[in-house]
């Protein structure tokens, strides 16, 4: 794929979050907890839990929020994974800079609500099939231990337009 991008301008970008739960097992992630969401922006599809950062609110603060509004589990300690803009020329009001968090520190089960239905998934039965079209470009390299940051734009129908990730 060539790179070559569309200005993005990061101080119109509103944060929002994005958390993967996960367990491990020998000091390695062994599951991840994906969300189904049922209703709104990524209907139909897995994904972390999270959502737009309110005013007023840290990040962290946001994060944690949604993980108790989507799923019931109130998250401690998280690790910082990656920082994504994903652009959406034909319809700005998407666009948005996720902050991206792994959890392992959390209290309570996943619960389904009426947002998201939750379930635990083997790192190696990930269904990126049947999630954004850009998770399988940097979910496996935070898996790995990377820290990755991306700039994504998005066509009609959430097809990849343009990309350019940098992975540390
Ligand atoms: P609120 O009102 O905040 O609950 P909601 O409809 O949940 O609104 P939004 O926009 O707040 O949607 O949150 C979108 C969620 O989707 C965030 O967790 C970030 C995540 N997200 C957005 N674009 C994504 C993408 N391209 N790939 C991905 N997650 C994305 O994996």
């Amino acid at each position: 794929m060539e790179f070559h991008m569309t200005n993005i301008n990061p101080k119109t970008l509103r944060d929002s979050t994005l958390v993967f739960l996960v367990r491990k097992e020998d000091g390695a992630i062994n599951s991840i907890c994906l969300a189904m969401k049922k209703r709104g922006f990524g209907k139909g599809r897995w994904n972390g839990v999270g959502g737009k950062v309110e005013e007023g609110e840290s990040i962290e603060g946001a994060a944690k929020r949604e993980a108790k509004e989507e799923i019931c589990v109130e998250i401690g300690e998280m690790t910082k994974k990656a920082e994504l803009s994903f652009s959406f020329p034909h319809n700005t009001d998407f666009d948005q800079k996720v902050h991206v968090y792994f959890a392992e520190d959390f209290s309570g089960e996943p619960t389904e609500t009426e947002e998201m239905a939750p379930s635990w998934f083997g790192v190696d039965a990930i269904p990126y099939e049947s999630m954004w079209s850009d998770d399988i470009y940097w979910l496996p390299q935070l898996l790995k231990g990377s820290f990755v940051t991306g700039r994504i734009v998005f066509g009609e129908g959430d097809v990849i337009v343009e990309q350019e990730m940098k992975v540390r």
